[in-house]
C-alpha cells in the first residue's frame, strides 16, 4: 500500500469509528451505589443476638438482657473466615424481631448495656466494624422494623424510636454498604409487658419514604434491602436460589416490606420500572440462629455449590448466613464447609479457556473496533461487544484454537446500559458441526451455566432475542474439576442398594465384605440386591484426574423385606416411611404419649440391639425422649422391656441412637415412646433398625 493510500485508509477508519454511537441505555439502569454493591457479589450474614442465648428463631421480646453473655466473642474470627472464604462484607443483625440491640443505644434499656457481657460496657457493632476495617471487609447492618419488646410498637412514637436507632447505626460505625429491612412485621409480642397481638399496616406504618431518607442522608452509598428495595430486592425465597429467568428491573412501586405478592420477586419483571437486583439470602444451617441440634446439618459442599451457581450464576448476589454460636464464634463445622466452597469455586474458575482467544461476530456495531467481538475475551470489563441498533439476533464465535474440554460457560452484560438479553443459546463445534448445548433466557450481570462435559474447538454464543442491541462484556469458558465427595449409600425396604455420586462422569467402587474399596473393587453400575447383613464401603473416583474421595461406610443389618408395622395409626399410609431407607421422611404421630410402635419382622431372629433415627424435619419434628423396647415371640406375650431409658441430648442432637442388650430370640418388637423430647408432644420415627447376632 502506498503511503498516501495508507493515510486515506486511516482517515476512513477514523471517520467511520467516530460516527458509531454508543448504544442507548435500556432503562432502568443501576445507580452508582448499586454498581458499587454489585461488584461485591458475595458476602456474609451473621445472625447473632438474643436468640442465640434463648435458642429461638423469633424471640418474644420478654428475654432478660442479662441472658446475652457470649463467652469468647471474637468478631475478628468472623472477619478472618469471611475473608478467607472470598466474601466482601458482613451484615450483622444489630436488632432482630425480639428488639435486643447489640449496641448501647440511647433508645431502649433492652440492649448490651444491661447484659452481663463486659459488665454492660460492650458493643458488638463496634467490634464488628473494627474487625471489618482490619480485614478489608465492608459492614452491613440489619435493623428489624418489627420490635416485640418495645412498648410503643404499633404507635407513632415507635417510628421515632426506630428512626433514632437507624440514625445511631448510620452515624457511629463508619461506612455501611447495606441496610437490611426485614419484611416480618407485627404479630404477638411482649411489647413492654402487654403480651398481646399488634398488627400494623405494613405499607404505611413505617412511612418508608421518610424513614429511608435517614439512610440516604447519612450513608449516601449504602444500599437498602427489602422486598421493595429501594436498592436491593429480596429474591422471594430463603432456600438459596434465584430462578433461571431473573430480571434486575422490577415494578418496584407494587411492593413494600412484607408484601403478599413476594413470589414475583423471584424473577423480577421484564418491564420493571426500577433497577432492583436480587439478593439470595440463605443460612449455612437450617436455622438463621445457632441451635446445637443443627450441628450435624451444616450444608455440605455439593449443597453450597448448588447455592453458588443458582445465585451468583443467575444474576443475583449471595448472602450466606453464619449462625454464630453462644461462644460468639462461627462454629468449626461452618468454617470447614465454607472454606471448602471457597476452594471449589477457585478451582472451577481458575483458568478461563476463552481468555485472549479470537472471536468473530455476525454483526459488530458500525463495524467498529470499539465494539468488536473479541472484547468479550479481552479480560477488560470496560469493553464490550455490541451489535447495530435493531439487530437483536446475533452470534459471537470463539475460536478455542484446538479441541478443548469444558463444562462451564459464563456470560456478562454491561449492566450500566441496562439488562437487555431475553434469550440466548450456546453451541459447540463438535465433529465438524454445530450442536446446541444449552438454551436459556436472561443474562444480567453474570450468568453461569453448568454444562455436560463438552469437547469442541469452537463455541458459539447466540443472542436470540433482546430488548435492544446486546452489550456483552465477557464470555468465559472453564473446565471445572469434578466434585469428589463421598457417595451416598442407601437400601430400600426390599434390600436394593443404591449408591450415588454427586457429579456425573465419575466411577464408584464398592465392597460388601468389610474391606477397603479401591479401583480394583467392584465397579458400581446399577442398584443391586443385598439380602443379607453387610457393611458396604464405597468410594468415588475421577477416572481422568486420578482423584479419589474418602470412603463412605454404611452398615446394614438384615433386610426389612418381610417387616410390617402392626397396629392401627391415623396416618396408616405413612407408616412404611419407617423402613423406606430415606432418612428425610418420617412417620410421626401427634397423640399424647405413650405410643406403641409394633413391628412384625416376619421371622424369628436373635436380636442384640436397636437403632432409632428421629424425625429430621426442621419445624415441628416428632422426637422420642423416654422409651421402652419389648420383644416377643408371638406378638402377644411381651414380658419385661429388654431395654428402657432416655435418648439423652436427642433434642440438641437428633442423630442415630443405638442401644444394645443381651441376645434375645424374637419375631415381634414393641417400641414404646413414653415421652416426647419436644414440647409439641409429637413422637416420630424417620428410620428404625435392629442389630442381629
Ligand atoms: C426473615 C426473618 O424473619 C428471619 O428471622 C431472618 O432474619 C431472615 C434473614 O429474614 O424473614
Amino acid at each position: 500500500m502506498t503511503s498516501r493510500l495508507f493515510w486515506l485508509f486511516v482517515l476512513l477508519i477514523t471517520v467511520s469509528c467516530s460516527n458509531v454511537t454508543t448504544p442507548e441505555p435500556v432503562l432502568p439502569v443501576p445507580s452508582e451505589r448499586q454498581l458499587a454493591w454489585d461488584s461485591m457479589e458475595y458476602y456474609a450474614f451473621v445472625h447473632f443476638n438474643m436468640n442465640t442465648f434463648s435458642n429461638m428463631e423469633w424471640g418474644f421480646g420478654d428475654e432478660d438482657p442479662e441472658m446475652f453473655n457470649p463467652t469468647e466473642l471474637d468478631c475478628r474470627q468472623w472477619a478472618r473466615i469471611c475473608k478467607e472464604a472470598g466474601m466482601k462484607g458482613i451484615i450483622l443483625t444489630a436488632k432482630h424481631h425480639d428488639g435486643f440491640c447489640l449496641w448501647p443505644t440511647a433508645t431502649t434499656e433492652h440492649s448490651v448495656k444491661n447484659a452481663i457481657w463486659k459488665n454492660g460496657e460492650g458493643d458488638v457493632v463496634r467490634e464488628l466494624a473494627d474487625a471489618c476495617k482490619e480485614y478489608g471487609l465492608k459492614l452491613g447492618l440489619y435493623l428489624s422494623p418489627w420490635d416485640r419488646n418495645n412498648p410503643e410498637y404499633g404507635n407513632d412514637k415507635y417510628i421515632e424510636i426506630f428512626r433514632a436507632q437507624l440514625r445511631e447505626l448510620m452515624t457511629d460505625y463508619g461506612d455501611v454498604f447495606e441496610v437490611w429491612f426485614d419484611g416480618a412485621n407485627g404479630g404477638t409480642g411482649y411489647y413492654g409487658g402487654a403480651n398481646e397481638e399488634r398488627r400494623i399496616d405494613r405499607k404505611t406504618y413505617y412511612d418508608w419514604e421518610n424513614t429511608r431518607k435517614i439512610v440516604r442522608e447519612l450513608q449516601p452509598m449504602a444500599c437498602m434491602f427489602s422486598d421493595a428495595g429501594p436498592d436491593v430486592r429480596w429474591v422471594g425465597t430463603e432456600e438459596g436460589w434465584a430462578p433461571e429467568t431473573n430480571w434486575s428491573p422490577l415494578r418496584r412501586d407494587e411492593f413494600y416490606p412484607g408484601s403478599p405478592n413476594y413470589l414475583e420477586l423471584r424473577s423480577g419483571h421484564e418491564d420493571g420500572t426500577h433497577w432492583l437486583p436480587a439478593e439470595v439470602d440463605v443460612s449455612i444451617r437450617p436455622g438463621w440462629y445457632y441451635h446445637p441440634y443443627e450441628d450435624h446439618k451444616v450444608k455440605t459442599l455439593p449443597q453450597l455449590l448448588d447455592i453458588y451457581y443458582n445465585s451468583i450464576g443467575r444474576n443475583a448476589s449471595l448472602l450466606i448466613n453464619f449462625p454464630v454460636d453462644k461462644r460468639g464464634l462461627i462454629h468449626e463445622k461452618d468454617e470447614e464447609q465454607i472454606l471448602k466452597l471457597a476452594e471449589a469455586v477457585k478451582a472451577d474458575f481458575e483458568n478461563d479457556l476463552a481468555a485472549g482467544k479470537n472471536a468473530e461476530a455476525t454483526n459488530v456495531r458500525g463495524n467498529s473496533k470499539k465494539y468488536k467481538a473479541a472484547n468479550v475475551t479481552d479480560e477488560n470489563p470496560d469493553t464490550y461487544w455490541a451489535s447495530d441498533d435493531g439487530v437483536v439476533q446475533a452470534s459471537v464465535t470463539i475460536d478455542l484454537g484446538e479441541e478443548t474440554t469444558f463444562n462451564r460457560f459464563l456470560v456478562q452484560e454491561d449492566i450500566r446500559l441496562g439488562q437487555r438479553v431475553k434469550e440466548f443459546s450456546v453451541e459447540a463445534y463438535i465433529n465438524n458441526k454445530w450442536e446446541e448445548i444449552d438454551s436459556q433466557t436472561t443474562i444480567g450481570r453474570k450468568r453461569i451455566l453448568r454444562l455436560p462435559e463438552t469437547t469442541a474447538s469452537k463455541v458459539r454464543f447466540t443472542v436470540k432475542d433482546s430488548k435492544a442491541c446486546p452489550v456483552i462484556t465477557k464470555i468465559g469458558i472453564y473446565h471445572a474439576p469434578k466434585v469428589i465427595v463421598e457417595p451416598r449409600i442407601s437400601r430400600t425396604k426390599d434390600g436394593i442398594i443404591n449408591i450415588e455420586a454427586f457429579d456425573s462422569g465419575l466411577d464408584i467402587y464398592y465392597t460388601v465384605d468389610g474391606t477397603e474399596p479401591d479401583e480394583n473393587s467392584i465397579k458400581y453400575d446399577k442398584p443391586f440386591e443385598l439380602a443379607q447383613k453387610a457393611i458396604v464401603k464405597a468410594i468415588v473416583v475421577d477416572p481422568n484426574e486420578n482423584k479419589t474421595s474418602t470412603v463412605y461406610v454404611a452398615e446394614f443389618d438384615v433386610p426389612k423385606t418381610k417387616w410390617k408395622v402392626v397396629g392401627k395409626y391415623k396416618d396408616a399410609e405413612k407408616v412404611n416411611l419407617i423402613f423406606d431407607g430415606n432418612e428425610n421422611t418420617a412417620f410421626t404421630v401427634g397423640e399424647s404419649a405413650p405410643v406403641d410402635f409394633v413391628f412384625d419382622l416376619g421371622e424369628s431372629l436373635t436380636i442384640t440391639g436397636f437403632k432409632y433415627l428421629p424425625d429430621q424435619q426442621r419445624f415441628d419434628p416428632g422426637v422420642i425422649f423416654n422409651y421402652r423396647l419389648y420383644l416377643s415371640a408371638d406378638g402377644k406375650n411381651w414380658k419385661q422391656p429388654v431395654v428402657k431409658g432416655e435418648f439423652s441430648n436427642i433434642r440438641n442432637s437428633p442423630v442415630w441412637q443405638t442401644e444394645s442388650f443381651a441376645p434375645v430370640h424374637a419375631r415381634y418388637i414393641k417400641f414404646t415412646a413414653l415421652s416426647p423430647a419436644e414440647e409439641n408432644g409429637k413422637v416420630g420415627i424417620a428410620e428404625f433398625d435392629i442389630i442381629t447376632q
